[in-house]
């Protein structure tokens, strides 16, 4: 098959691969890109612009791409990030990786050489085979040769994105194709748009009734929701399952707020009780993997536990324990036949063990509390986190990115979530870095302010994307949990160097936000902090709260120290 582009004959209006993506992507509800250009893809941000589409132009291409990921999770919507090749592909595809393995839809364009030069090692500019190289990575990986094959491409891309298990996939786009013309109408005839590129998945009926027969007779039930219940976007259905049933739930970091933390069912309080005494748990789109202890050992205690799992990925079930009933199917399809069987169903003798673990949520709930508003010579994670969550329950739907070790576990404690997808963090691979594009693709795709909660060395991951924020002014405001290094920052240094856990003690993050364009403030209290945060949430200005946390608050690792290795060799 001749690969050389058609023969058009004179006088018959032309079309190139640069308008035919445009048009493709546009076809497909695309109005965002989020990227970094350069040799051969720059023609493609200033014409996207023209069209009156916006292009979101980072500093580097794994915030681009994190923030293309997060538009995917928060729109159902695959989020696009273009790059130039080799270096810049290789830059986006840590985020491409990650939105796979989050399970957010989002799609990679990268400029590539031509396969000619490739295969044959030749040596071009930026040369690098990313067709292969993208492939264990992602979903799937295309490569586009002949313009009048861009609109098949476009629609696999986003079907595959959106099907079933969302996530990542590759479009490698060789630069000579961006010039390439075709005939206009040909090329207008080679585009369409899917039909119902992310089709409901129906569960089996016989599955349901297994699962609700599971149900009915669990004397200790517990649903506990992940960030694949969060992204289904079907709220009501899900809230309303919860209230028909009675059951506790306890929600995973990104499904916090899927039901409000404030709800009398809320079980993010008694966790360990409810993993460990349940005798059955209803696992709405999430994975029994690490951050679940791989659903066995003492996180779940030693009473038997049945698992009903609803999840649109079929091999997903039995991953790691046996799954009694599994629902294979899109989790609105799952819980609206679940809701359906189990009709009328409320337990009794389930009203004792809703109304222990209501007594466990809620006296654990009033400890903390009283930590939040105790006063310290310097602040600490606990009286920071207060004050911010005081700011916060006035603007629930403020979104708020969050990452770092103690900054993360203890925000994820501490911050309350009133509503659905409303939280983004360092999600299954506890990303650090995503921080800045998360904010970035909020603000963008909810047109709402956010407020960005980093550690330290979370911040540094991405910081120079602050400029990209003050540029777009984007409502936003980054609080920098300011303890001095990674997990703590008063780890003593060895003789003659600066510990490799430490940053520079006089770093002012406040200043860095002027310097980028920005408001910054430095606060030493948590009224002070407060304050900040007021000021800027209403100011809609893009901000930098420089927060001094003690250097010793922390823990190595955060809540996941346990994942710590440690030599043994050599230690009294
Ligand atoms: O029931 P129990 O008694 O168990 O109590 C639980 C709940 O019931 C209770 N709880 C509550 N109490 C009161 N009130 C409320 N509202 C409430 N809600 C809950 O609290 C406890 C805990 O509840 P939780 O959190 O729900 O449960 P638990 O047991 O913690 O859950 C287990 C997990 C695993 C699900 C959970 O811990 C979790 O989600 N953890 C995520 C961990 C994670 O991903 N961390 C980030 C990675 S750490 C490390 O990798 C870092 N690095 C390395 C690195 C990375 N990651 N990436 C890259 C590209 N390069 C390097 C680095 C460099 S972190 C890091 C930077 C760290 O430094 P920073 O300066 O950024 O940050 P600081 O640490 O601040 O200095
Ligand atoms: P968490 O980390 O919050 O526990 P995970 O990322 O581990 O969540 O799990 C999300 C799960 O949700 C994945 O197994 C994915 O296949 C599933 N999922 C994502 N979207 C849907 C959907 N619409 N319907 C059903 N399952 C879904
Ligand atoms: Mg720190």
């Amino acid at each position: 098959m001749s690969n050389a582009p058609a023969v058009v004959p004179e006088g018959v209006e032309l079309t190139d691969g640069f308008h035919l993506l445009m048009d493709a992507l546009e076809l497909n509800g695309i109005t965002n890109i989020y990227g970094l250009l350069g040799i051969p893809v720059t023609e493609i941000g200033r014409m996207w612009q023209a069209r009156g589409n916006k292009f979101y132009s980072f500093r580097n291409e794994q915030n681009a791409g994190y923030a293309a990921s997060v538009a995917g999770y928060l729109t159902k919507k695959p989020g696009v990030c273009v790059t130039v090749s080799a270096p810049g592909f290789l830059n986006g595809l840590t985020a491409l990786a990650n939105a796979t393995t989050n399970c957010f839809p989002m799609i990679l364009i990268s400029g590539s050489s031509e396969r000619e030069i490739v295969d044959l090692q030749q040596g071009d500019y930026e040369e690098m085979d990313q067709l292969n190289i993208a492939r264990p990575h992602c979903k799937a990986s295309y490569r586009i040769n002949r313009p009048e094959d861009i609109g098949v491409a476009v629609v696999r891309a986003v079907r595959t994105a959106l099907s079933g298990r969302p996530g990542g996939v590759y479009l490698d786009i060789p630069a000579r194709l961006f010039s390439t013309v075709m005939a206009a109408d040909e090329g207008k005839k080679s585009l369409w748009a899917p039909v119902d590129p992310a089709p409901a998945q129906i569960p089996a009926p016989s599955a349901v009734q297994r699962a609700a027969e599971l149900i009915k007779n669990a004397k200790k039930p517990l649903i506990l929701f992940g960030k694949g219940a969060a992204y289904a976007q079907c709220d009501a259905d899900i809230l309303a399952f919860v209230e028909e049933t009675g059951i506790p739930f306890t929600p995973m970091s990104m499904a916090k707020g899927l039901v409000s933390d404030l709800h009398p069912q809320c079980a993010a309080a008694a966790r360990s009780l409810v993993l460990q005494e349940s005798d059955v748990v209803i696992l709405v789109g999430a994975r029994l993997n690490w951050l679940l202890a791989h659903g066995k050992g003492k996180t779940w205690g030693v009473a038997p536990k049945k698992f009903v799992q609803i999840d649109i990925q079929a091999n997903e079930i039995d991953s790691n324990v046996k799954i009694e009933a599994p629902l294979v199917g899109d989790v609105q399809s799952c819980i609206n036949a679940l809701r359906a069987e189990l009709k009328g169903y409320k337990s009794a003798d389930q009203a004792a063990w809703a109304s222990s673990v209501a007594e466990k949520h809620n006296s654990t709930r009033a400890k903390l509390a009283s930590k939040l508003s105790t006063a310290t010579p310097v602040m600490n994670y606990h009286n920071s986190l207060g004050a911010i969550r005081d700011v916060l329950k006035n603007y629930p739907d403020i979104c708020l990115v969050n990452e770092g070790a103690n900054a993360l576990d203890n925000a994820r404690m501490v911050i309350d979530q009133y509503l659905p997808r409303k939280r983004v963090d360092t999600g299954t691979w506890g990303v650090m870095g995503i921080g800045m594009g998360s904010a970035a693709a909020a603000a963008v795709e909810t047109g709402k302010p956010v407020v960005a909660i980093c550690g330290d060395s979370a911040f540094g991951f991405s910081a120079m994307e602050y400029e990209t924020l003050t540029r777009y002014n984007l409502p936003v405001t980054v609080i920098v949990m300011n303890n001095g290094g990674i997990y703590r920052g008063d780890e003593a240094s060895p003789d003659h160097q600066f510990s490799c856990m430490l940053f520079n003690p006089n770093t002012r993050y406040d200043q860095l936000s002027i310097a980028l364009g920005g408001e910054g403030v430095r606060v030493n209290t948590p009224e002070e902090l407060a304050k900040a945060l007021e000021d800027s949430i209403k100011s809609g200005k893009t901000t930098i709260i420089d927060a001094i946390i003690d250097p010793a608050a922390g823990v190595e690792s955060g809540r996941i120290g346990n994942l710590n290795i440690v030599s043994t060799i050599g230690k009294k």
